[in-house]
């Protein structure tokens, strides 16, 4: 199979367990539904679920409709990660995914409740799910619970946010160095590694699990070094936002060890990436599918 129809089919997949599951619900109101879905059909790649299916299809012999519900949840928990980053008290963006943000549409209120709503509901589509043994529930919920949460993401979404301006006082040039990479582990390289790290669970292989994180940490922080550099260099159209580091401030790679540098860290860390993987023993087929994903990762084709 090619990566391309790889990651359509897992789109179509994801997007129409997580429709099916909000129209469902009797009690929610019609508003909060409207806004969670409006934010969720506004596109985006699925690079999370895809990931956690390639993952979970590489180290077993199981198909993506068995962690369906798994996938669903932790697109869900991005899409909620980027309505809230959007928000005029984070970032103030107007366009997300080629489309107005959440606020834009539905107000800054309804949009952190349709935020709250997602979020929230990932972890019921986990519980509630028919597809996933109750001894994994456990585990797929600490995993992303802890990548998301205070110990992941959401410290690196504090840190980056009053890292605005940071550029202009005077920390060494070591301190801003460690703080960019605890914004680009926690922000970004959580986040992917989650997806892996539960798809290696969903697949029984705890043995791999190690392997599978380092994989995902190194993709994780090549992905955000290539959106630090899209985010100067990328066109406006094709990644569906307006690059707002610069306004904002923002201490990234690039305005740290500039596009030159940004770029070498950005290969040494996919061909550390495919080492990894070259160790791992699962479907010949998808491993290379893995590694087509770590190169699309980067904005590259193999
Ligand atoms: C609000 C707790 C909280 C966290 C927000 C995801 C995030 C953290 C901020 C978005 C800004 C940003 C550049 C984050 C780095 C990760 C990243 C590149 C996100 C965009 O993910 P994609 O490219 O987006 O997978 P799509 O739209 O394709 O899903």
């Amino acid at each position: 199979m090619r990566l391309e129809e790889y990651i359509q089919d897992s789109q179509t997949l994801v997007n129409k367990r997580i429709n099916e599951y909000i129209n469902k619900k009797e009690s929610a109101c019609k508003l909060i539904k409207d806004a969670m879905l409006y934010s969720i059909n506004c596109g985006g790649k699925r690079i999370r679920p895809t990931l956690m299916f390639l993952t979970y299809e590489f180290l077993s012999t199981g198909k993506k409709t068995d962690i369906v519900d798994a996938a669903a949840a932790i697109e869900m928990v991005h899409t909620y990660s980027l309505i809230h980053d959007d928000l005029p008290a984070m970032d103030n963006d107007d366009l997300r995914r080629g489309k107005p943000t959440n606020h834009k549409v539905f107000g800054d209120g309804v949009a952190v409740l349709a935020g709250d709503g997602l979020l929230t509901d990932a972890f019921h589509i986990i519980s509630s799910s028919k597809k996933i043994n109750e001894e994994k529930k456990g585990m797929v919920i600490e995993i992303l619970s802890r990548r998301a949460g205070s110990s992941g993401m959401v410290s690196g979404q504090t840190i980056d946010l009053v890292s605005e301006g940071t550029l202009l006082k005077k920390n060494s040039k070591k301190e801003l160095a460690e703080q960019l990479d605890y914004i680009h582990q926690h922000k970004t390289a959580d986040m992917i590694m989650a997806a892996c790290e539960i798809g290696c669970i969903l697949a029984d292989k705890e043995k791999d699990l190690r392997s599978i994180s380092d994989f995902a940490q190194k993709i994780g922080f090549a992905f955000q070094i290539a959106d630090d550099i899209l985010d100067v260099i990328g066109d406006k159209k094709k990644i569906g936002k307006n690059g707002s580091d610069k306004k904002n401030n923002k201490l990234t790679y690039v305005s740290f060890y500039g596009i030159e540098k940004s770029k070498e860290l950005e290969e040494k860390l996919l061909s550390e990436s495919l080492k990894i993987l070259d160790m791992l023993d699962g479907r010949d087929e998808h491993k290379k599918l893995m590694k087509e994903m770590a190169y699309l990762l980067i904005g590259r084709d193999r």
